[in-house]
């Protein structure tokens, strides 16, 4: 199967992998015959070729779904789970190419990729395929006069756009639910991290799921992606990126009453109070900052120590960052990899340098690491960072970086805490370290935040309801809120 998907072309004296586009149950090259080079961030190395796709390739694949449709939304719910659940067993069982290529296709460390990613890939289709055998409909009696009752229908095509930090834990955190709901799909990965989409389409017609019921689509977002989100078969939309691209996914299925979901950016708060566990608080800051070389929206880039520590947390915090490897990838006691691409390393620069202008102090960090090992040496790099003296207001603390930098600022009171974590324009999840258990229910609160972490950080259940608030995002997916989200409801009222 893999042969098909990513046959060997010849550019220049490397051989490469072509990833083509999964349409049908086939792998096939895009209408235009034309192809992107896919790198390898932490080597600057081409790695692969990937199909350059456009409104025709979208619109076969949306044909190909609706075909699908028809046979698969009446497939029973066991059989639907049978085949999600050997979905979820291939990925085990190629779990160590597919931890190799999202480390080689994202610059993250394999070490990450084996214990978040894969993993994560695993539980989806195992979460999915269990869910819908457990999930009901509500009924209920209008006084003696009538039955209401409610049928969850899924829409058709779902179109399903996901971005580069996660590719393989977010795609099948979307193909997933999508399909266990009995709607078929066509999603639209990054074109920077083609490599485990392209294996996960692979698996699923060894899964045995029939042609049409997945699709994968390749290619940039300005004409892929906006096939997609503008195709009037394509009912709903389930799409993770920039809140930039978010808008303008909204301005196009907006006109057409797409339903749409949207899971955006973040500046999250990490809050630190003085009675805090210092050694947990500050091990997982660590961690929450810099984990995937900061590029999940869930990092907390933005942290707040209460005075009376501050000075004893940024020392620990400090010496623990500093032991932390940046290197090769491939290495598995690697902590940080490459950023995702030359450019995303120029803009995240960009911001260090600002945070210089805006009157900041570059702790540790902020430049390219030196003397980096042969097959590494020219990846996009960067030391992790840690800037204090910042005003909340300018842009270094309002803005976005999803890098390998934090900020870090002190704090009086728990209501300065509760401003400064709330002054953005972004609400996606926030963490705070407290003993005061009371402190700590009346903090989450009043944190505009789609997830309030109390003492930890990235723990998650599946069946919680995640998203963002303010231009985070929109609607909820996880749990029976992915189920709402990918099945309409209609109430049928019986007159007795
Ligand atoms: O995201 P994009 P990018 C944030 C982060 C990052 C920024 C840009 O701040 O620096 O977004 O990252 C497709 N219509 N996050 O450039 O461009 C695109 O091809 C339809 C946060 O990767 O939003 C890709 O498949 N689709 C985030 C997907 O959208 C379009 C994770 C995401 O790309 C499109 C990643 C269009 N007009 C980045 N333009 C998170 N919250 O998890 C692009 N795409």
């Amino acid at each position: 199967m893999q042969e098909a998907s990513a046959l060997a072309c010849g550019i220049g004296f490397l051989a490469v992998k072509r990833i083509l586009n999964f349409i049908d149950g086939q792998f096939r090259p895009a209408c235009s015959g034309q192809s992107l080079p896919n790198v390898n961030p932490a080597t600057g190395q081409v790695i692969a070729e990937i199909a350059e796709s456009g409104p025709e390739d979208v619109d076969a694949a949306v044909a190909a779904a609706s075909r699908a449709f028809a046979s698969w939304h009446r497939t029973p719910a066991e059989e639907r789970s049978r085949l999600l659940i050997r979905v979820a067993d291939l990925i085990e069982e190629n779990f160590e190419e597919l931890a190799r290529l999202e480390s080689e296709d994202t610059g993250k460390p394999i070490a990450l990729a084996r214990r978040v990613d894969v993993p994560r890939a695993v539980r989806n289709f195992r979460f999915f395929a269990t869910a819908i055998l457990h999930s009901e409909t509500p009924c209920h009696m209008t006084d003696d006069r009538a039955l209401n009752y409610t049928i969850r229908h899924p829409l058709g095509v779902a179109g399903l756009i996901s971005p580069w930090n996660l590719p393989l834990y977010l795609l099948s955190w979307k193909i997933a639910p999508a399909i266990a709901a009995g709607n078929c799909c066509v999603a639209k990965p990054s074109e920077l991290t083609p490599l485990t989409a392209d294996r996960l389409a692979a698996l699923t017609l060894e899964a045995g799921i029939p042609p049409g019921v997945v699709n994968v689509v390749h290619g940039p977002g300005g004409s892929a992606g906006r096939a997609l989100t503008s195709h009037p078969n394509v009912p709903l939309i389930s799409f993770t990126g920039g809140t930039k691209t978010g808008a303008d996914v909204m301005a196009c299925a907006g006109p057409l009453f797409k339903k749409v979901s949207l899971e955006l950016g973040g500046k999250n708060p990490n809050i630190v109070f003085a009675d805090a566990d210092l050694d947990e608080a500050v091990a997982t800051s660590i961690q929450s900052s810099f984990a995937n070389q900061g590029e999940i929206c869930l990092c907390g880039s933005r942290l707040f120590v209460e005075k009376p520590i501050y000075d004893q947390f940024l020392e620990r915090f400090l010496e623990g960052t500093r032991k932390l490897r940046i290197g090769d990838p491939q290495d598995a006691s690697t902590d940080v990899g490459a950023l995702i691409s030359e450019a995303h390393l120029r803009k995240v620069e960009g911001y260090v340098a600002l945070a210089r202008e805006e009157g900041g102090r570059i702790l540790i960090g902020g430049k390219r690491p030196e003397n980096l090992p042969e097959p590494v040496r020219d990846g996009y790099f960067l030391e992790p960072t840690v800037i204090t003296g910042l005003d909340c207001r300018g842009r270094v603390m309002q803005e976005e970086i999803f890098g390998p930098v934090v900020t870090v600022t002190p704090f009086e009171s728990p209501e300065e805490a509760i401003a400064q974590a709330n002054g953005t324009r972004y609400g996606l999840s926030a963490s705070l370290w407290t003993r005061d258990l009371q402190k700590a229910h009346r903090i989450a609160a009043a944190l505009e935040s789609g997830t309030v972490w109390v003492n930890t950080w990235l723990l998650r259940d599946l069946r919680v309801p995640f998203g963002g608030m303010k231009e985070s995002g929109l609607g909820r997916e996880g749990g029976f809120a992915s189920l709402e989200f990918f099945t309409e409801a209609k109430n049928v009222c019986v007159k007795l």
